[in-house]
């Protein structure tokens, strides 16, 4: 069992700072409301903040980088300080884009970790080269098609496979352009070009990611795939026990980071089954 179903995984909380996202559903677009709420995430356990100033949700608009840079640079640059303040200088925020633009922006602003939903693809590896002059951990998604068109009748032949060669790929033209092995992260992309039987497979199969060696982190929190699978109609804010749900499997699969909402109840949900997880190592 890989190391990270013992301690854990680690838990990264999500701080969008658009107006339109669909689980915030803008909530958070004020500065002091999304400072606010990081700080909040970080004090219920997140070891990450992922600010994010575009929507990747299903038929989203694209934001232009100038619009992201607006939206995330003063939360960034406070939200550190703000950290900082309060005694957690251990957590790192990370930024949600695909543009180096905007992540060479949050990086000055305070930010330490890229996430590329496009792994690389939106820049043509552009982002690759600011992580590797930045030192920056890149997270690499994978991602069928774009955001606006997506989840318009994805198709595999073989999900698992395919998604792991692609981040195999990925990963091997970050660190061609010079990011070191251990500052990639990858990540199956739940959800982005993906119908609801090739998100299972791929939550089944988790494994299959965990076995390349490289950190798995898994962004499942209240997705539509929760909802598909609920009782009745529940929209985004009523998928937290479906979220929980596949945190602790992620973490029984060795994943090293879960993307979520509602940190307080992913934490606790992972702190309990890692801890079970411990005791079934006793002899
Ligand atoms: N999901 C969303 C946005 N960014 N980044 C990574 N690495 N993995 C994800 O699964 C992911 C992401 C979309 O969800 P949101 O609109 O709730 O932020």
């Amino acid at each position: 069992m890989p190391a990270a179903a013992r301690t854990g995984p680690l838990i990264m909380g999500v701080l969008n700072v658009t107006p339109d996202s669909f689980s915030d559903g803008g909530r958070f677009g004020g500065v002091d409301a999304a400072v606010e709420h990081g700080l909040a995430m970080a004090r219920e356990g997140a070891a990450v903040i992922d600010v994010g100033g575009e929507s990747t949700r299903p038929g989203a608009q694209r934001v232009t980088a100038d619009e992201q840079i607006a939206r995330a640079a003063p939360v960034i640059t406070r939200l550190r300080a703000a950290l900082d303040a309060a005694g957690f200088d251990e957590a790192a925020i990370s930024i949600d884009t695909t543009q180096p633009a905007v992540g060479r922006a949050a990086l000055d602003a305070g930010a330490a970790i890229l996430n590329d939903v496009s792994a690389g693809r939106e820049s043509d590896g552009v982002i690759f080269r600011l992580a590797a002059d930045r030192g920056a951990p890149l997270i690499l998604m994978h991602m069928l098609g774009q955001p606006a068109t997506m989840q318009a009748n994805p198709h595999y032949d073989d999900v698992v496979g395919e998604v792991r060669a692609f981040l195999l790929a990925r990963a091997a033209a970050a660190e061609a352009a010079g990011v070191p092995r251990s500052q990639i992260v990858i990540d199956p992309g739940i959800g982005f070009g993906k119908t609801l039987e090739h998100n299972l497979a791929l939550l089944a199969h988790l494994g299959r990611l965990v076995e390349t060696g490289y950190p798995v982190l898994v962004g499942a929190s209240r997705k539509a795939m929760i909802g598909q699978l609920a009782a009745g109609a529940v929209d985004a804010s009523g998928r937290l026990g479906g979220t929980c749900a596949v945190s602790v499997l992620a973490a029984q699969a060795g994943a090293a980071m879960v993307r979520v909402h509602d940190v307080r109840d992913n934490v606790q949900a992972v702190a309990v089954a890692s801890a079970i997880d411990r005791a079934r190592r006793v002899p």
